[in-house]
């Protein structure tokens, strides 16, 4: 066999090939190999065998992984990458206890990166969000979903919405996009909340006929949307042809979880005060729960989404950074895993698959991304870690080693000399 790329010598493989989304306690079942290799042709996994067996395939180029952990590039299912500014400035105020939806409310928070994602040009937004972009790859992620919402007017949630268009075409890291105008209510709707959503319903079929998201979702909170608004918002996505999501239940009890289930949403996210019976509804239902715990952490929550209680009632579960400048600042996909399972209370298997197979159905990527299997795009990192527990144990910095997209190596760790 002749091939472009063999990673060998890898210690401990996750394929991760799993007909998903993975529900409740098969999160738990994990597949691992020891000794195993990869071969990958034209940007593809053609093979996956034992070392041993690898010793007879000939390839231009040969990866040693030196007994390490390899898995699937990890899947982003929920950032908002595309935004200006940046609101450092909020920490002092919430070191005081101001609580976020009283800065939102009082003009800050949301409203002022909307002010300052107006402000910026095309070239300035796509320069900051290809930044952030490369540090996600570094950390791994080869898959990342992108929501626009800074924007809550036409000309800027179309200008958000072809960065990210620009960078899926020039990136190596593939972007799957998400029309969030429905993120906040601006100041000049302040009291006229229906028109403003009228206003971003009427984007959808240019949204549409561009092909510039596939997805729509709405921020259903306590001064933002009501349960009805959203529910009559993301009802006119899916007749316009999108697929939806919600960010549910983030701060205040509103019924977002229920609401993501009734209308059949791809992932209900965030889900931290979901009630006993949304998270029965989330068990019986398609819709992943995407959580994002690592936004509890940075708005100092005492208490953490009940994930443990949703994964052992049967649901199926994803974890993300929610990348955005204000609510979690982190572009470290592995930091999430630790907080998930020192707060979540998730196992190592529970986590992984949170990471990879699941996410990637989160954003209907299931076919494509999260699984390292023959035919499938080669999406593959190299650890620096003995094996799939090391990770969330070690927390806090960055243990790719090698990042490999579409079979191409994107990042390789530097030695200091
Ligand atoms: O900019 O604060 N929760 N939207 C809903 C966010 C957090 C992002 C932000
Ligand atoms: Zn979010």
């Amino acid at each position: 066999m002749n091939v472009d790329v063999l990673v060998t010598n890898i210690g401990e493989l996750l394929p991760m090939d799993k007909k998903g989304p993975v529900k409740g306690k098969a999160m738990n079942d994990l597949d691992v190999s020891t000794d195993a290799a990869i071969a990958i042709k034209d940007g593809h996994v053609t093979w996956v065998g034992t070392a041993e067996d690898a010793k007879d395939i000939e390839a231009e180029q040969t990866i040693d992984a030196h007994h390490k952990l390899v898995t699937p590039g990890l899947v982003e299912p929920h950032t908002h990458l595309v935004f200006g500014g940046s609101r450092e400035k909020e920490m002092a105020l919430k070191q005081q206890g101001v609580d976020y939806l009283d800065i939102l409310a009082q003009g800050g928070g949301i409203l002022s990166t909307v002010r300052m994602t107006r402000a910026e040009t095309f070239k300035e937004l796509y320069e900051k969000a290809e930044f952030h972009l490369d540090r996600m790859a570094m950390h791994g992620m080869t898959t990342v979903e992108a929501k626009s919402g800074y924007g809550l007017d036409r000309e800027t949630e179309m200008k958000q919405l072809e960065v990210v268009r620009e960078l899926n075409n020039n990136h190596p890291v593939d972007l799957v996009s998400t029309f969030l105008g429905a993120h906040a209510i601006p100041p000049e709707y302040k009291h006229n909340t229906d028109a403003f959503l009228d206003e971003m319903a009427d984007m959808f079929p240019e949204i549409k006929e561009k092909g510039l998201a596939e997805f729509v979702d709405i921020f259903t909170e306590t001064g933002v949307f009501t349960v009805n608004q959203s529910r009559t918002f993301l009802q006119k996505a899916k007749d316009a042809g999108f697929r939806v999501k919600l960010h549910a239940d983030e701060i205040d009890p509103l019924g977002g979880t229920e609401l993501a289930v009734e209308i059949g949403a791809a992932s209900g996210d965030h889900l931290a005060v979901a009630s006993e019976r949304g998270i029965a509804q989330l068990a019986q239902s398609d819709t992943i729960g995407v959580i994002l715990p690592g936004t509890s952490f940075y708005l100092g929550k005492t208490s953490y989404a009940p994930a443990r209680q949703m994964i052992d009632a049967g649901a199926a579960i994803a974890l993300s950074t929610d990348f955005n400048p204000g609510s979690c600042v982190t572009e470290n996909l592995q930091l999430i895993m630790s907080i998930a399972a020192l707060k979540l209370k998730l196992s190592p298997a529970e986590i992984w698959h949170a990471v990879t197979v699941n996410a990637a159905h989160a954003i209907d990527r299931g076919e494509q991304a999260g699984a390292i299997a023959v035919g499938r795009p080669a999406d593959i990192v190299i650890w620096d870690a003995p094996n799939h527990m090391y990770i969330p144990y070690h927390y806090g910095v960055n243990h790719a080693h090698t990042v490999i997209k579409n079979g191409r190596v994107l990042y390789e760790r530097q030695a200091l000399r």
